[in-house]
């Protein structure tokens, strides 16, 4: 591993090679920090203009500054000349992280606003998250959990969002409910800046929301995800709401109570943890209760970075499963559906009859490690 002094000389070596597959390889193997290795890289292949990052709203800055569409190569470019540690697991997400409470997620469905306006300014920042008992991990957070904030809006809303990057790395917010031109609404922002826009979603469903910074998968790696239920503006049949957002987690061994995560485990795709918001198992030990009689609806995301959902309720078969913007494309009668990384399906199951119901991921080698949960339906 290189001393600090010794790493522009290290990445003007690596460089040599133009092949980006070998460049992340090596610098994997020399534990450098990926995003900086991508940002020296870019640097070294642009002529100026290094460090002078688009700032503000509304792409305020075109014509006088570089834009980032993060979404289609190593953009970090804002990091120009600067070396990085090879995690996160450094400054604020170190902080106190072996007393990290562990929070059960709320799955319910927040209350749509009624005022037809979703005002969200959010912060991305580094955190520590206590996944389980055993495990903190050094996450990249939208709003300092993992994964970010549930949203819900209905189908014609205005949604406004700003994104405070308050970290050393660029980072971006890309909704999937969103129709608009990435180029300027999902760019990168450097530390202390903002980026704002405003949509209204057209389709109800599922959607995905994350950083789009590259390299994406370590962005998604590390916690930068979470969902934005959009319903549409007829209401659906009575139910019980909740969200579920799948994700991997790809974790370094503990360093003082910390768990970073690992840009090769993503690469090779073998998780540690797959789970659903956020938490191995937690709504096996803390379980989702409803009633007899009682329809429940499952919003249900696949945030990745790489697997799929294959979901599915044991002792249960869904009574629909919203094939595109429910209440649309309805199929009836389905055992198990999959969502795939990046997507977003609609479940509803009718509880007619009491019992302990396992949901699951039905791909077990990943329900095994973590991805399951509890229907309690009480009499
Ligand atoms: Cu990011």
């Amino acid at each position: 591993m290189p001393e600090p002094g010794e790493s522009s000389q290290v990445l003007s070596a690596l460089m040599e090679n133009t092949d980006r597959r070998t460049f992340l390889t090596r610098a994997s193997v020399l534990s450098l920090a990926i995003p900086a290795a991508g940002a020296a890289l870019t640097a070294c292949s642009l002529s100026g203009g290094a460090g002078r990052a688009d700032s503000g709203q509304g792409g305020e800055g075109a014509g006088r500054a570089r834009q980032h569409n993060s979404d289609s190569r190593l953009d970090s470019v804002v990091l120009h000349g600067e070396n990085r540690p090879a995690t996160s697991a450094t400054g604020a997400s170190t902080q106190g992280a072996p007393n990290v409470a562990y929070q059960r997620r709320d799955p319910a469905l927040p209350p749509a606003p009624t005022s037809g306006r979703v005002q969200l300014h959010w912060h991305a920042r580094e955190a520590p998250v206590r996944i389980s008992d055993d495990t903190v991990i050094a996450g990249w957070t939208f709003e300092g959990d993992v994964p970010g904030p549930f949203v819900h809006c209905r189908v014609g809303d205005t949604v406004e969002f700003t994104l405070t990057n308050d970290v050393d790395i660029p980072h971006s917010m890309d909704f999937h409910a969103a129709r608009i031109d990435p180029k300027q609404a999902f760019r990168s922002v450097p530390k202390g800046q903002s980026v704002t826009y405003t949509f209204k979603p057209k389709y109800a469903g599922a959607f995905m929301y994350h950083c789009g910074t590259a390299p994406v998968l370590m962005h998604i790696g590390s916690g930068m995800f979470g969902a934005i239920i959009v319903s549409p503006r007829e209401p659906l049949a009575p139910a019980k709401d909740f969200v579920l957002v799948q994700n991997e987690f790809y974790l370094a061994d503990a360093v003082k109570g910390l768990r970073a995560p690992d840009y090769q485990k993503m690469l090779n795709m073998v998780p540690d943890v797959v789970c659903f918001n956020g938490r191995p198992n937690q709504y096996v030990n803390e379980p989702i209760r409803v009633k007899v009689g009682d329809r429940v609806r499952f919003w249900v995301v696949s945030a990745g970075p790489s697997h799929p959902c294959h979901f599915h309720v044991v002792g249960g078969q869904f009574d629909t499963v919203y094939l595109g913007a429910p209440p649309g494309s309805a199929l009836r009668g389905v055992q198990t559906f999959t969502v795939a990384p990046g997507g977003g399906m609609v479940y509803e199951l009718l509880c007619d009859a009491p019992g302990e119901f396992p949901f699951v991921n039905h791909g077990f080698g990943h329900g095994q490690k973590g991805a399951i949960g509890l229907l309690v339906v009480e009499a």
